[in-house]
């Protein structure tokens, strides 16, 4: 053993325990996001091993015991012993803080953001981890207990592949959640294979059983990034081909997929070394100016300008845009309150001259294409152009009246965003008991009538100028869209009260439409609530000061069996509608932050939620059809 081995072995230590006391600052949270990092992390390896060239599959199981195993075809992490510390490769790899298999420098690692903190993270945070590796013809394992080597690498086998096994156990002194989310974990690996075309995905849970057979995805998109982008357009009218476009220059990888649909939502998403730049950043920076440069640059040459359109604005060209935006490079430099804005200031001028060139050329080759997509961009200035002129009107009307509030607004006292809440009532008479029941110091209400609006059918200025929508927009004080300002939100709490039926339920759907398109913050940070009135009263006849309120049919047999009651012993009244209640019943039953009923409205895939929202409320027929025949069961309790 080399002189170095216990220093070495010191550090290696230190490393260790500075992990367990500070897991936070290496995975995020020891919650079940913390958990599926640890996932992340081993796969990255196998995702790196890949884009070197030397894997084309990974495969993650989920067993029974909530243990999790991620296997790759890879070389596979060397298991002699290195030289200067007396490590093995498996250990360098799995105990020493970023040293992470980051031995050649040639390929473009997935590092950076909360990732890229390395195999030994996982380990330290592992109850057990076991590696094995096939290489040079030999099956060698290697243990660890919470990140401690059990001893040397040992031969168990003969084979004939290549590859890397990591088995690992979280630690559950360590881990709030020990059981990871199948759903999560796939949603990741589907957007993992969409990234890095060509690599086979398989993901498996042995916890569930699906008729025979465990629960099992494989993702494997030849396409990549066109893929992904197909795939986010499927339920939409997209108006010409996907254009791709894949550049190396100055270290950095650059890929992009766009196409435009007859939607009016911008629906482009960007990537760095495989994290979604949530927050966009530089890359994102580039293309938009890239494109509202290239846009405009054909519109004149084109000769397509009115006399009311001289000018394309980035807003005009999004419009209906679904695009991936790809970077890998060496060294990103992740800034935001997320960590998921990309800084690096040389990125901007390179990405969009790379995307101006890109572009220009494929209009060139396709000017019918370049004329479809400036047609549908001169529409959408049209439409933004009446939007504003709307608002304006509508501004100047309101300062008149010098009302910013809507009449129907029954306002409260509190002025603490924190404390307060509004209802948005649906039905006059609904409207009428919430306002009587309500504590008015922290609950506000507002009625709505009139026609509602289905916004994924129209562009924002029929949207704000909606009756049923307006005075929700002027009540909750944010503004839509671009100009949603967080901060001038004035209640923390926005609950939507329709019937518990058909119509209720409509109106809910289009209500989560209008928030998602147009004051989606309020959806992702947890805004926006439904209220769930009860639907059964029970009293017993024995007991007629005994009222009980049951919220789903299998409450009111629960009730039943529990009390030893028949149906002869009680009186049951069904709610037809919230109508029905009188202002104590409903503040009771309904508002009473001690005894209500209320469901917080989750984004669960940001992917798949636009999917959902664009079939439910888009112009196309056909798959609206088939989600609904796939999902009848499900379309009551939508979650979004
Ligand atoms: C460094 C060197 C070599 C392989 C790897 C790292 C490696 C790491 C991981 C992590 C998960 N799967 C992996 N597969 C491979 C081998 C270098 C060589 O053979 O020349």
């Amino acid at each position: 053993m080399s002189d170095n081995y216990d220093s070495s072995n010191i550090q290696v230590l230190e490393g260790i325990d500075h992990v367990r006391k500070r897991p936070g600052m290496y995975i995020g949270s020891t919650s079940v996001d913390g958990l599926h990092h640890l996932v992340y992390e081993i796969v990255d390896n196998s995702v790196d091993e890949a884009l070197a060239g030397y894997c084309n599959t990974i495969s993650v199981t989920i067993n029974e015991d909530d243990s999790i195993e991620i296997s790759d075809n890879g070389r596979g992490i060397p298991v002699d012993i290195h030289k200067d510390t007396g490590l093995s490769g498996v250990e360098l790899v799995f105990t020493k803080l970023n040293a992470g298999g980051k031995f050649d420098n040639d390929t473009y690692k997935v590092s950076g953001g909360l990732h890229g903190v390395g195999a030994s993270v996982v380990n330290a945070l592992s109850e057990e981890c076991r590696v094995t590796v096939m290489r040079n013809k030999k099956v060698t394992v290697q243990t660890f207990k919470k990140g401690v080597t059990q001893g040397p690498p040992e031969i168990i086998g003969d084979c004939t592949t290549t590859g890397t096994t990591v088995w690992f156990k979280p630690d559950p002194t360590i881990f709030a959640v020990t059981s990871p989310t199948y759903e999560t974990l796939s949603h990741r690996l589907r957007e993992l294979s969409f990234l890095n075309k060509g690599i086979r995905i398989h993901l498996c849970d042995k916890r569930e059983m699906i008729g025979e057979e465990f629960k099992k995805v494989e993702f494997y998109y030849e396409g990549g990034i066109v893929s992904f982008v197909q795939f986010l357009n499927k339920a939409k009218k997209p108006i010409h081909d996907i254009i791709y476009m894949q550049t190396e220059k100055d270290d950095m990888y650059l890929e992009i997929a766009m196409e435009y649909s007859d939607s009016y939502i911008e629906n482009v998403y960007s990537f760095v070394n495989n994290i979604n730049t949530h927050e966009g950043g530089t890359h994102l920076a580039g293309f938009r100016s890239a494109i509202t440069k290239t846009i405009n640059t054909f519109f004149v040459k084109m000769k397509m300008q009115t006399k009311t359109c001289e000018k394309l604005e980035g807003e005009d060209v999004r419009e209906g845009l679904t695009a991936i935006v790809s970077l890998k490079i060496k060294n990103p430099q992740f800034e935001g309150q997320t960590k998921t804005k990309l800084g690096n200031s040389e990125v901007k001028g390179i990405v969009d001259s790379i995307v101006q060139d890109e572009l220009s050329s494929y209009f060139e080759q396709n000017p019918n294409i370049a004329k479809i997509i400036i047609n549908k961009t001169i529409q959408a200035y049209e439409a933004r152009c009446a939007a504003k002129r709307a608002r304006e009107a509508t501004r100047r009307k309101s300062a008149m009246e010098s009302l910013g509030l809507p009449g129907k607004l029954a306002d409260c006292a509190d002025r603490d965003p924190t404390n307060t809440e509004i209802y948005l009532v649906e039905g006059d008479s609904a409207g009428g008991s919430a306002k009587q029941g309500r504590d008015r110091k922290f609950q506000a209400i507002l009625s709505l009538w009139g026609k509602m609006l289905n916004v994924e059918k129209k562009g924002e200025l029929k949207v704000i100028d909606n009756e049923k929508l307006f005075p929700i927009i002027q009540a909750i004080g944010t503004g839509v869209s671009d100009n949603f300002d967080y901060a001038k939100l004035r209640y923390g709490k926005v609950i939507i009260m329709a019937d518990a039926d058909v119509d209720g339920s409509h109106i809910r759907t289009l209500l989560l439409t209008f928030f998602y398109r147009y004051m989606k913050p309020l959806v992702e940070n947890g805004n926006i609530y439904i209220a769930m009135p009860p639907l059964y009263k029970i009293v017993p006849k024995s007991k007629p000061k005994e009222v009980y309120y049951a919220f789903s049919d299998v409450e009111k047999e629960a009730y039943m069996k529990e009390n030893n009651l028949d149906n002869d012993g009680v009186n049951i009244q069904r709610y037809k509608g919230l109508g029905e209640m009188n202002p104590e019943q409903l503040w009771e039953t309904t508002m009473n932050p001690a005894t209500r009923n209320i469901v917080k409205i989750t984004l669960n895939d940001e992917y798949t939620a636009d999917e959902v929202i664009t079939i439910l409320m888009g112009s196309e027929v056909e798959p609206r059809r088939e989600f609904i025949e796939k999902n009848a069961t499900y379309v009551k309790n939508l979650d979004v």
